[in-house]
């Protein structure tokens, strides 16, 4: 008998994809789409036939185009419940468009016009209001035209305050309504603007400590976005960790100095990949997995079916890998050497107190020692490579 696949993903997993994942339309700035526009209860449909997935996350005009008549909003709704409904999927995150009209051409929230920024809030109000019909407990930002192309045009202090002002009225407007959102928020360094504010997680870290809520507000990161930023995405989310921000998660992946790729995870950095993975599952994240990719423009329905399927099995074959890792003899006992603790030190340098402070500047330590101390990084560096490459 055949051995059952040990990757094929369930619900249990929390995958999620988004309507504006896979159905993309496969449009760039340089051409028009190459397959065909779903609606989304068909995305809903595309995404049971994938199978496995847990849920289906969207922007309001993902779901109701922004000029929908009120008859027409009441019969994509019915339709993509009726879809939600015979697939099984949930709903778990929600998120407004302000980048797509051009009403928003110099950003919502970030606007240099108060109309356009109350505009943004009230429409934001409204996305809320529909996500929290489909269950969504997630709430995503992504302030996709908040920035500048010139300088000139933006003061960047009065911006970050006017971004403050809308976070604040919308918490408020979140225990009022009583949805119950995280909200998290998600950086991005440039595109579509030539800048944009709170360009990486890291500033987004700052940012919630001076809302008025910020115990309901933490982050969405992105691995292309950090990675499109020059720096590691599993540092990115170890900070989060860390911080207990991390509220949610779009997995995909980037090749550094490019536009934002949003490739299928797992395509091209094997290797952040992996210790992502063994981070998520080391400190036992549990929020949904989110997949903010799409196929390569070339592919066509079937491929799109592999390509998401694709993304939830190379995650499944990380954590496998993470396993090995966890329990390799080898591997463990090098780290066990590198990591080395120090009763006596631990003391008196862990918590502040006087009498710490005081035996801290009496004790005299031993430079040459500590430096001559082994630190075998590439024995170990070549055995995750050995590991990841399967012939471990
Ligand atoms: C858009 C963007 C993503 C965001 C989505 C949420 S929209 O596709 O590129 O990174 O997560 O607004
Ligand atoms: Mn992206
Ligand atoms: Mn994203």
């Amino acid at each position: 008998m055949a051995r059952p696949d040990r990757f094929v993903p369930t619900p249990k997993d929390k995958f999620t994809f988004g309507l504006w994942t896979v159905g993309n339309i496969g449009r760039d700035p340089f051409g028009g789409p190459t397959r065909p526009a779903l609606s989304p209860a068909e995305v809903v449909d595309l995404l049971g036939e994938v199978g496995g997935v847990y849920g289906v996350n969207f922007h309001d005009n993902d779901l109701i185009p922004i000029d929908a008549s009120e008859a027409q909003a009441g019969r994509i709704k019915q339709e993509f419940q009726a879809a939600l409904k015979r697939t099984g999927l949930k709903v778990p995150m929600a998120t407004t468009n302000l980048f797509s009209d051009p009403v928003f051409k110099d950003g919502a929230f970030t606007s240099n016009d108060r109309a356009v920024r109350a505009y943004a809030i009230q429409k934001t109000m409204k996305a809320m209001e529909l996500g929290a019909e489909f269950g969504a407990k997630v709430y995503v930002f992504w302030g996709g035209r908040e920035g500048t192309d010139t300088l000139a045009s933006k003061d960047p202090v009065q911006a970050a305050l006017w971004f403050r002002q809308a976070m604040d009225f919308l918490c408020e407007y979140n225990l009022d309504r009583k949805f119950g959102y995280k909200f998290a928020l998600e950086a991005k360094p440039n595109e579509p603007r030539g800048n944009l504010f709170f360009p990486v997680s890291g500033s987004y870290l700052g940012f919630i400590a001076g809302l008025k809520h910020p115990e309901m507000v933490g982050l969405n990161p992105e691995f292309a976005h950090e990675t499109m930023a020059g720096i590691s995405f599993v540092q990115v989310v170890g900070e989060a960790l860390a911080a207990k921000k991390l509220f949610h998660i779009d997995l995909n992946d980037q090749e550094p100095g490019r536009f934002d790729q949003d490739l299928r995870f797992g395509s091209v950095n094997y290797k952040q990949a992996f210790f992502l993975a063994k981070l998520l599952i080391d400190y036992g994240y549990s929020g949904p997995k989110h997949f903010d990719s799409h196929a390569y423009r070339s592919s066509d329905r079937a491929d799109v079916i592999e390509f998401a399927r694709g993304s939830m099995r190379s995650w499944k074959i990380l954590e496998d890998k993470v396993a090995q890792f966890n329990a390799d003899k080898e591997i463990q006992s090098l780290l066990a050497r590198i990591v080395r603790e120090d009763a006596a030190l631990a003391r008196i340098s862990g918590k502040f107190t006087k009498g710490n402070a005081q035996a801290l500047l009496n004790y005299s330590f031993d430079r040459q020692a500590m430096t001559d101390r082994p630190l075998p990084y590439e024995k170990l560096d070549q055995l995750v490579f050995d590991l990841i490459m399967g012939v471990r």
